[in-house]
């Protein structure tokens, strides 16, 4: 290895700039075993000057950290394995984790600028675990125990916040988005398969709280979310062309702030397959409805290696 690979915290609680990295498809182990590392340690990472990539090298890169999803469980008209983040179709403008609406909750996504607006649209992230840990110990008590409902179908009238990966003008993909109907239970507190460490598991696609009704459901959930969403708990990435963030997707939420007006904004996505989450009794995610078999296989970093589909 030849470069010199540096780790560059760039928030207290989330968030590092790694340097000295080229990123591709031929890296050795031990630069990528640093990138996971730093990932797990801060839970979304930025890489800047990679201009070089394009699809099929972002492509390559991302088989190297892990196992690619097809580009979303519905969303598949635009692409194979990426799934553009185009402004024209959506702003993820609302918090959320990606694709908790399934059993098998991604594990990381990587994410490229393709098209920067000149003013704006920067995106937020936020550590899942330090705000558990933050939590006072009687409401620790309650979620430990507390399972919810995640679903890509909702009722947008009564949630506070905007559709996020839909962009509610677009019909045709909210029609897309909705085409199949998932339902999943999920522990509101995941034990992180890597690190062991407690994440609260929330975000937009939650409808409700097993055994609680819809007012007292939005009353936890505007709790819960506003723990996490508490700005010393996240970072603010303004991107530049030629930058890549990859995200731990069982440790944060993440908000695409839409304050570009009506400029073009376009990012390209790979998701990387994860595990279905377990709670702290080692319960684990149980599906409602929807078969999410052909969009990722079940990849359990304990076993190391890509497990069959349940
Ligand atoms: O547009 C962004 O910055 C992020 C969009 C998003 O939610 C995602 O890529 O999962
Ligand atoms: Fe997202």
């Amino acid at each position: 290895m030849s470069e010199q690979i540096s780790v560059v915290k760039v928030g207290g609680n989330i968030g590092a700039r790694i340097d000295g990295v080229t990123l591709s498809g031929d890296l050795d182990s031990a630069t990528i075993t640093a990138i996971n590392d730093a990932l797990l340690a801060h839970k979304v990472i930025f890489f800047r000057g990679q201009d070089h990539l394009d699809d099929e090298g972002q492509l390559a890169f991302a088989r190297s950290l892990g196992v690619p999803t097809i580009a979303h469980p519905t969303v598949t008209s635009r692409g194979d394995t990426i799934l553009p983040i185009d402004s024209d179709y959506g702003r993820a403008n609302s918090w959320h984790t990606d694709v908790t609406f399934v059993d098998r909750v991604p594990k990381a996504s990587i994410l490229r600028a393709v098209a920067l607006p000149e003013y704006g649209g920067s995106t937020i992230w936020a550590n899942t675990v330090t705000a558990y840990e933050q939590l006072p110990e009687p409401l620790k008590v309650l979620v430990d125990k507390l399972w919810a409902v995640h679903t890509n179908v909702y009722d947008y009238s009564t949630k506070t916040v905007e559709a996020g990966e839909l962009n509610k003008n677009t019909e045709e993909y909210r029609a897309e988005f909705q085409s199949t109907y998932y339902e999943t239970e999920h522990p509101v507190v995941r034990v992180h398969p890597e690190t062991g460490e407690k994440a609260l598991l929330l975000g937009h696609f939650v409808k409700r709280f097993v055994g609680f009704d819809s007012s007292e459901s939005t009353a936890l959930f505007d709790l819960l979310q506003k723990r996490i969403t508490k700005l010393e708990n996240t970072v603010r990435w303004n991107w530049q062309a030629g930058d890549l963030a990859i995200w731990d997707n069982r440790a944060t939420e993440h908000y695409a702030v839409a304050d570009y007006d009506d400029n073009y904004r376009r990012l390209n996505r790979i998701t990387l397959a994860g595990d279905i989450p377990r709670s702290v009794t080692g319960e684990q995610s149980r599906v409602v409805a929807g078969d999410a078999s052909h969009f990722s296989d079940v990849v359990d970093p304990r076993e190391s290696q890509r497990a069959i589909s349940v």
